[in-house]
């Protein structure tokens, strides 16, 4: 997120450690727990390569196991996978840091396990979910999907996990519950940014209950056929590929269902600049700069040649009719 006016003054990411192998190899249980679907068992076998991390086997080079099995229409985009090495230490996660490369370099203190999401509110079935039981709750699949934040710039990544409205069919909203507020871990021993005042904490981010629905709207427990890093929002985190990179909360805790729109970290930080509802949209200008154009992490040079953003982020064929009849400019 960007609290600075100047959208287009990119930095490059220092060079700055990814998950190193041994700390990989401590979550090897939970990886273990991830082989459920396909894209699970690509993991495994993945697990005992040295470079496991540095690079990410485009689906046409791929042995039949590692194959990316999407049942999502819209879920797999044909672009360029952004390289792990860039994912993973250019960061938008405050809680560690509000530079790019802060969470790459802090984030090393979050404690993933044990970690358990609470379900409360407006559901049949409210309670305390462990990590484990949310990780065999559906098959895994692979989604490349691209990310784009509301400063400018994007990404393409290979997200490892299941639709959301797995786990919401589950827990079985009532009749009365219209949207889904995601709260985030708030821990000041583990994470330095919480002691700053630059968002009100917790994290908290919301849908409405037909988005977090939508089969694109992704829970995610990995990334390039591996675990998320810690910087990324480990050990799940929200990935909605229609809106800005902002509504993806990360290291979530809390799923509340409630009958109120919620308000969300960002619009409570300053409501003129960030809507509840954030959609990718060329024709809508955040206050202070264009979302017109945007620039792919990795192709950056300088002068790099900027790429049009698109409505919805490329996916409006898939989501735009959640929107019909609205004026995306009043609900931005
Ligand atoms: N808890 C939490 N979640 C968060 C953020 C954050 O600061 N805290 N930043 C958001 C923003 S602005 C973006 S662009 C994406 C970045 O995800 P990535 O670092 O995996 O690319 O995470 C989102 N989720
Ligand atoms: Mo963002």
């Amino acid at each position: 997120m960007l609290i600075k006016p100047n959208a287009n003054g990119f930095v490059h990411p220092v060079a700055s450690e990814i998950t190193t192998l041994s700390a990989y190899q401590s979550r090897r249980d939970l990886i273990r727990l991830m082989a459920t679907g396909a894209a699970g068992a690509a993991m495994a076998s993945w697990a005992g390569r040295e470079a496991w991390a540095q690079n990410w086997t485009p689906p046409g080079q791929r042995t039949a196991l590692a194959r990316v099995n999407s049942t999502v229409a819209g879920a797999v985009t044909m672009e360029k996978v952004t390289t792990y090495k860039d994912a993973t230490t250019y960061n938008n996660f405050y809680e560690f840091g509000t530079d790019k490369a802060d969470p790459a370099h802090n984030a090393h203190t979050l404690k993933t396990s044990p970690w358990s999401v609470e379900i409360e509110g407006l559901v049949k079935k409210p309670g305390r979910w462990a990590l484990e039981d949310l990780l065999k709750l559906s098959a895994q699949e692979e989604r490349i999907y691209r990310l784009r934040c509301v400063e400018g710039w994007s990404m393409v990544i290979p997200w490892v996990g299941y639709s959301l409205s797995q786990l919401i069919k589950r827990v079985e909203p009532l009749g009365s519950a219209k949207y889904v507020e995601f709260v985030t871990l708030a821990d000041p021993k583990t994470m330095p940014g919480v002691d700053s005042r630059v968002l009100n904490w917790p994290y908290v981010e919301g849908l409405r209950l037909d988005e977090a629905m939508h089969p694109l709207t992704l829970l995610a427990f990995g990334m390039y056929g591996e675990i998320l890093p810690n910087q990324n929002g480990a050990p799940l985190r929200l990935v909605v590929p229609w809106k800005y990179g902002f509504k993806s909360g990360k290291s979530l805790v809390k799923i509340r269902f409630t009958d109120k729109q919620p308000v969300t970290a960002w619009n409570r930080a300053a409501a003129e600049e960030y809507g509840f509802y954030s959609n990718v949209n060329p024709t809508v200008d955040h206050p202070r700069w264009s979302q017109a154009t945007e620039r792919r992490i990795g192709e950056d040079g300088l002068f790099a040649r900027k790429r049009k953003t698109l409505m919805f982020n490329g996916y409006e064929a898939q989501v735009g009719q959640l929107y019909a009849g609205m004026d995306l400019r009043m609900s931005f």
